[in-house]
């Protein structure tokens, strides 16, 4: 494979700050000359994945088709940034399992629930406790911590300027910066 090329797999609650954080650590990336791209549920959910929904079989479908699109923009030798939920630990494992060990990079987002529902950017979480949406990870559907992830960012804790430079200092000393 492409020497540097490997998947920065952001895993978190909505609102925990994956898409800011993801997206900083792309145009930094930019600036160092390397080639990636960023896969959010911008540029998927409403294309490649707009036939899925948030129910359990959805979201592992969602999870199972995103690592397999990452996985070749790796094997065209980029780094790519993805920014999902990936609530369930067996999805994310099972997208580990398509790539070599030093090619995925697990980034668990760690935000407390109270302050990803405090700040609620989009109101989601409101109308979660509404019931206006159903199945809304945290609320009542769930969220399973990362077991062993590579890193882990308290976003609630850092600045998205310090987020970024712990993702870069575990590129750098793995060689790939
Ligand atoms: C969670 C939902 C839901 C439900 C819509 N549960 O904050 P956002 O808006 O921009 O990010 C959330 C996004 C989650 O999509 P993912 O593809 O990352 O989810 S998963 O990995 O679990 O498949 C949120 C919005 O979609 N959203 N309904 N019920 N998030």
């Amino acid at each position: 494979n492409v020497h540097g090329s490997c998947t920065l797999w952001f895993t978190g609650l909505s609102g925990s700050g994956k898409s800011t954080i993801a997206n900083a650590v792309s145009s930094e990336l930019y600036k160092h000359g390397i080639s990636e791209y960023v896969l959010d549920g911008d540029n998927v959910r409403h294309g490649l994945n707009k036939d899925l929904g948030f129910t359990e079989k959805d979201r592992t479908e969602n999870i199972r088709r995103i690592g397999e699109v990452a996985k070749l923009f790796v094997d065209s030798g980029k780094v790519v940034t993805t920014a999902f939920i990936s609530p369930f630990q067996s999805d994310r494992n099972q997208v580990r399992a398509l790539f070599e060990p030093e090619e995925f990079i697990e980034v668990f987002i760690d935000c407390p629930l109270e302050e990803c529902e405090r700040r609620d950017p989009k109101q989601l979480y409101e109308k979660a406790r509404k019931g206006e949406i159903r199945d809304f990870t945290g609320i009542d559907s769930p969220y399973e911590k990362p077991a062993a992830p590579e890193l882990t960012i308290r976003s609630d804790q850092t600045t998205v300027q310090e987020a970024v430079n712990q993702v870069l200092d575990y590129l750098r000393k793995k060689s790939i910066l």
